[in-house]
């Protein structure tokens, strides 16, 4: 009789996903998954939806109060005439990034996809009437790079949606909705998105923090990452609530600030053991602004991109596509730049973990089999001196391999150069015993 209560307590719990949250286990598939994914440590995030057309950033509808009824309108006139999907791919590609992470869904409500769940998409309610995410996932295959989709949980224009602390001038009424209405939604979408577009390499969810003044609010992610992973294993889930890893989560996401630090106030969590990844925008702001035209340095782009790495993450650099369809052409270029700079440097970067020393203002380091790879990005001086205990055999610019003076200390290794490093990223090879 108790064996059998117990085994009913077990299917309970396993149908219901309780046990999911605690007994995740990942597969061998997306173990490996998760260290390719380390390996590719350059991503090119995309944040594209009907908030293009009005210019002003994806946040517009809720900043600006905008109803939902007149917001969907905007999809009667969405016809991005110069979208090619393989011509973003290429673009993407030649900065050197290894994957893209598209926004299939924002919190506008709007799905860029040919979904059965909701007319309020690309195919059905907008002249263009083109699947936007497979016209992407079918180039982002044929070109051989990954595909990751960001899915928002919060929405401003569902009326099943639970009023949440943004959104609440969208005039939705209800402000209760209907959760298990809701919830239903969400997994058939992600079952569709995860069953018609190939591997899909991550689910990047965004917007649970929509719901933290609503003490005890379940959003069942348990149950949802584990249909995530049945449905396909080497998927990661990742999740940007700003705060540690939950079980279930396969990477760890910071937002503008890299693992540790908190600049921009999203960040105070604890650097899990995950691999680790940070998004930052190109110009100012996620989705298309008209007016930003503030576009980061491809020099500081670069060091973002070789901070991270130090740090132990991955950079996924933002950019908002236009309405037209286009990407921007300073992004373009910033792209094409730091794509140059891949070509010569990627192997100090690609494939390898945060280095040996901890990361510093001059700058940090990057490891690799027997190679420890020093980047200088900000010196003064015409010497460092690391505190490395391990042993190093020799050292030399990485660009040209001419031998580095070293000189080796009780406490670690002075290095002397010919001049004060001027590049934007001098970075010496030390081969270790
Ligand atoms: O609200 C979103 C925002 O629009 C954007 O998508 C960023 C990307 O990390 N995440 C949210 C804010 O945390």
């Amino acid at each position: 009789m108790r064996t059998r209560y117990f085994s009913i307590l077990l299917l309970l719990c396993l149908s219901t996903g309780l046990f999911a949250q605690s007994a995740y286990q990942p597969t061998e598939a997306n173990l490996k998954a998760r260290e390719e994914f380390r390996d590719n440590k350059f991503g090119i995030f995309l944040h594209w939806g009907l908030y293009a057309m009005l210019a002003t950033g994806e946040w517009t509808m809720t900043n600006n109060n905008l109803n939902y009824k007149e917001y969907a309108k905007l999809a009667g006139g969405f016809y991005p005439s110069k979208f090619d999907a393989d011509k973003w791919v290429a673009q993407i590609k030649a900065s050197g990034a290894k994957y893209i992470c598209f926004t299939s869904r924002h919190h506008e409500g709007f799905s860029m996809w040919d979904t059965k769940f909701s007319d309020f998409n690309v195919v059905k309610d907008t002249p263009f009437a083109r699947d936007i995410v497979g016209e992407l996932a079918a180039a982002c295959a044929r070109q051989g790079i990954k595909l990751h989709l960001y899915y928002s949980h919060a929405d401003w224009s569902r009326e099943d949606y639970p009023r949440g602390r943004t959104g609440r001038g969208t005039g939705r009424p209800n402000p209760k909705g209907d959760w298990a209405s809701y919830y239903r939604f969400m997994n058939n979408q992600l079952t569709e998105l995860l069953t018609n577009y190939g591997p899909i390499g991550a689910i990047w969810f965004d917007g649970v923090w929509d719901q933290d003044q609503n003490p005890g609010f379940d959003w069942q992610l348990p149950e949802q990452y584990a249909l995530i992973h049945r449905l396909q294993p080497s998927c990661l889930v990742g999740n940007n609530h700003h705060h540690a890893p939950n079980p279930g989560e396969d990477i760890q996401i910071f937002e503008r600030d890299l693992p540790g630090e908190n600049k921009a106030g999203y960040s105070g969590q604890e650097v899990s053991q995950l691999p680790l990844e940070t998004c930052e925008t190109m110009n100012g702001m996620w989705g298309y602004k008209i007016t930003d035209q503030n576009y980061k340095s491809t020099k500081t782009l670069i060091h973002y991109l070789v901070r991270a790495a130090g740090k132990n993450a991955n950079l996924l650099m933002n950019i908002g596509p236009q309405p037209d369809g286009n990407l921007p052409e300073t992004a373009v270029r910033r792209m094409k730049e730091m794509g140059e700079w891949m070509a010569v440097y990627g192997e100090t970067i690609y494939g390898t973990r945060g280095g040996l020393v901890a990361p510093h203002d001059w700058g940090v380091t990057t490891r690799k089999g027997d190679k420890l790879y020093v980047h200088i990005l900000n010196l003064e001086d015409r010497s460092l001196f690391l505190p490395l205990t391990q042993k190093v055999k020799r050292a030399s610019l990485f660009k040209d391999k001419s031998p580095v003076k070293m000189t080796k200390t009780k406490t670690g290794l002075l290095l002397d150069f010919p001049e004060v490093p001027k590049e934007i990223d001098y970075v010496v090879e030390l081969t270790l015993e």
